[in-house]
């Protein structure tokens, strides 16, 4: 299904950076007569620095599978045929009319991506809202960031993953760092935990024995290694130490925060000794973690701790309590809001940061509004030109959205633009099953995705190099993606897209299609809400300012504002300033092991492949280093089962089955498995996950389930 990719054209030597993670790592790119040269530059977040898929981002401009033309599947079950843009727009249009005509506005439905730059979220958020009229949106975030952003939002009144420049903590004396694998999943992020392992502060909290637990060896900290799902106990039982020691900071917690005696009153019953029946980890340890904590803290005098969580302890059917936890620990220290200390979470995607606040989660107005609140309504619908009557409520999140397709009242259309469902969503052969029943499946991609494959049409849009735009990193800096080459011809932008589908299904709506429009637009829909960019603009961003959100417009004659990049500073925007501590409780994992199915699944990533692997699976120096599906699991575990080193391994669980290459190893211990979860096929590891989800932020249980796990076969 691939056609030949046309060399791109050169354009000029541009400063960008990388198109995968959220750190964004600087980059320079200098069009050649085949491509585009990486090079990395100096850059707060990466340091110079760069991670191997860093390096090698240049090969997907022009891998095999990259997308030059539109495809349409003439009929169900026919082979997808190369067309015209027309050919394809057409069916598109035609379709979404269609099901609108007999299904209603919300019958066609919208899925994107923390991947797409500021401008596109944003105009995808809008363009559904509006020209579509659908509630039905949302996006991969969900099984990212949700579950901690909803725990800084309820406490401390903002979220923006990192409230302080990354660059802070390396100057700090301990980091506890919850269900990250960072030296993995953000290799040049590792030079910021220099001051913590140098002075033996590093805690690592991860059931398996990753790399990144590796960097507390040889005195530079300490590994925890608690039962998979039980880190809120560990959590509640550093509160308990704190509290019982008298190692908080009375201070700061009478002038900043609320709710301490409900805290104490929950965290008294989790004293170490209890909390080791549950969570495995010796109370000693515990305590000792706690006290390392309260030394390193401002109030104690120390030179600062930090606190950052990871999707290691997100990603559950708990996660947003377990996030509070961390939050309260962190609001029980005094880390919050002072210099050289604080609480974080590790935003995951390219662009996860601006993907969350402009509009494309289901509940959400563009500045972190939400759709309900009629005043943020008028707002948006003002700068959209549209009566605010006319918008639609909130839809449902992405489970109940993605199990809702192609059922009685649910959608009967899916546009996907930045995801790559058919892998990275749980239950994976349900999504399949439910794709196959809807009447239109349009998905844009730079790549022939598996949700591609799946497609009744496919748009080739432009990605990375070739596109001009903003993403917000994982510190909350707003930072300019230039193109440095001409997009291969048949390949068009999204915002190209969007407003021609407007234009055919009739719509009055404006739909911009430069970058710097549309962020003009966005930075006015902005203007007052939480995340307020409205004082950005691309030309500030070009003149090299340092610009974290948020940054609102000043008056005529005002100097321009600088600047937030420590947000909690001088208080919390909270209604009355200050941060919530609140109580949460231990439940466990919804799909923990039990005699019908003895092992715990833990998932995660490796390395050298990037989520569902649509883009590094085709780049051959990362198939190299990972070319294929793996269960890691522990040399007695093995042994037992009759299990060598490359054998085949099928796991079985309540969700479904799996099959890949035994890896003997040592990171995990007997009965728990790792798998990541980058491949489709027989080894694709959310075909063992379920859809519990977490009741607060709708995060599914992504990194665990229960199975068997039985020998296959030699390899
Ligand atoms: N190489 C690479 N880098 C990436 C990505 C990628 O796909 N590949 N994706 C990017 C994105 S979108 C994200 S969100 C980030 C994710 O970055 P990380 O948060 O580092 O992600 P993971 O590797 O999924 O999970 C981290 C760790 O959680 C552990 N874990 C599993 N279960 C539990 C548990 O119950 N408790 C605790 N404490 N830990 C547990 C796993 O063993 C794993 O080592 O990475 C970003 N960077
Ligand atoms: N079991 C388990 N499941 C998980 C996780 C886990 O740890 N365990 N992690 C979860 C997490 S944190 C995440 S973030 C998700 C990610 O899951 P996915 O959404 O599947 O992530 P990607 O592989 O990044 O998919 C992005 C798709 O968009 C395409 N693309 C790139 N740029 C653009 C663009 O500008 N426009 C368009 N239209 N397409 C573009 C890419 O080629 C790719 O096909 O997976 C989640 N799933
Ligand atoms: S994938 Fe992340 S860590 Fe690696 S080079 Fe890109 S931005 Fe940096
Ligand atoms: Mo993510």
């Amino acid at each position: 299904m691939t056609a030949t990719t046309p060399a791109p054209t050169a354009l000029r030597t541009v400063d960008s950076h990388c198109p995968y993670c959220a750190l964004q790592c600087g980059q320079r790119l200098r069009p050649t007569t085949d491509g585009v040269e990486v090079a990395p530059r100096e850059w707060p977040t990466s340091g110079g620095g760069m991670c191997q898929k860093g390096w090698t981002s240049a090969s997907v401009l022009t891998a095999p599978g990259r997308l030059v033309t539109p495809w349409i599947r003439p009929a169900k079950g026919a082979p997808l045929q190369p067309v015209s843009w027309d050919a394809a727009l057409t069916r598109v249009a035609d379709g979404i009319r269609e099901v609108q005509a007999a299904h209603g506005h919300d019958a066609v439905a919208v899925f994107g991506g923390g991947g797409l730059t500021n401008e596109k979220a944003y105009t995808l958020g809008k363009w559904t809202r509006t020209v579509l009229r659908s509630r039905s949106i949302d996006y991969n975030g969900r099984f990212c960031m949700s579950s901690a952003a909803a725990a800084a939002n309820r406490q401390l009144g903002m979220d923006r993953g990192l409230p302080f420049p990354l660059t802070d903590v390396a100057g700090a004396q301990a980091v506890l760092l919850l269900g990250s694998n960072l030296a993995e999943t953000m290799p040049p992020a590792v030079g910021h935990l220099t001051g913590a392992r140098g002075a033996g502060g590093l805690v690592v909290v991860d059931p398996r024995r990753s790399v990144t637990a590796e960097l507390t060896d040889d005195g530079a900290g300490v590994h925890l290694d608690p039962v998979p799902g039980t880190d809120i106990v560990v959590l509640l039982a550093l509160i308990h130490v704190v509290l019982a020691e008298g190692l908080a900071d009375e201070d700061y917690l009478t002038a900043r925060t609320t709710g301490l005696e409900d805290l104490r009153r929950s965290a008294s019953r989790w004293w170490p000794e209890r909390a080791e029946q549950v969570c495995g980890v010796p109370a000693g340890r515990l305590r000792a973690v706690a006290r390392t904590l309260a030394v390193a803290a401002p109030g104690h005098g120390g030179a600062g701790a930090y606190i950052l969580t990871g999707r290691g302890v997100e990603q559950s059917s708990h996660g947003t309590d377990t996030v509070t936890a961390a939050i309260d620990l962190a609001l029980l220290l005094g880390l919050v809001g002072r210099r050289g200390s604080g609480y974080g979470a590790i935003t995951g995607q390219g662009n996860g940061q601006g993907g969350r606040e402009h509009g494309q989660k289901a509940d959400q107005l563009p500045g972190y509004r939400s759709i309900e609140d009629p005043a943020a309504r008028a707002h948006v619908a003002a700068v959209w030109g549209v009566d605010p009557d006319d918008l639609p409520g909130k839809g449902p999140a992405a489970i109940a959205l993605l199990r809702s397709l192609g059922e009685e009242g649910g959608p009967r259309a899916l546009l996907v633009h930045g995801a790559n469902v058919r892998v990275s969503v749980p239950g994976a052969t349900d999504v399949d099953r439910r794709l196959a029943a809807l009447d239109l499946l349009v998905v844009a991609d730079v790549v022939m995705s598996e949700t591609a494959q799946a497609a009744d049409v496919v748009l080739p849009v432009t990605q990375w190099a070739e596109e001009e735009g903003t993403m917000t990193n994982l510190d909350g800096r707003v930072i300019r993606r230039r193109r440095a080459v001409q997009p291969p011809a048949g390949v068009r932008t999204e915002l190209e897209v969007w407003a021609e589908l407007a234009d055919r299904l009739g719509s009055g709506v404006r739909i911009e299609t430069e970058a710097s429009a549309v962020f003009d637009e966005l930075a006015r829909a902005s203007a007052g809400g939480v995340a307020d960019y409205s004082g950005i603009d691309h030309a500030r961003l070009d003149a090299g300012e340092v610009l974290h959100w948020p940054c609102p417009a000043t008056g005529v004659g005002q100097a321009a504002h600088p600047g937030t990049p420590r947000p909690f500073a001088d208080g919390f925007p909270t209604p009355d300033g200050r941060a919530r501590l609140l109580p949460v409780t231990w439940r466990p994992a919804s799909d923990d092991r039990r005699p019908g199915a003895p092992v715990r699944l833990l998932t995660g990533r490796v390395l050298a492949h990037y989520q569902s692997g649509a883009q590094t699976r085709r780049v051959p120096e990362l198939e190299e280093a990972a070319g294929a599906p793996f269960v890691e699991i522990h040399p007695t575990h093995a042994a037992e089962i009759g299990v060598a080193e490359g054998d085949l391994v099928r796991l079985a669980g309540a969700h479904g089955e799996a099959v890949a290459q035994a890896r003997v190893s040592d990171r995990v211990r007997p009965g728990e498995v790792f798998m990541a979860f980058h491949w489709s096929g027989e080894g694709q590891a959310n075909r063992l996950i379920g859809d519990a989800v977490d009741p607060v932020s709708s995060m599914p249980e992504l990194k665990l389930a229960a199975v068997t796990v039985t020998r296959v076969g030699a390899r």
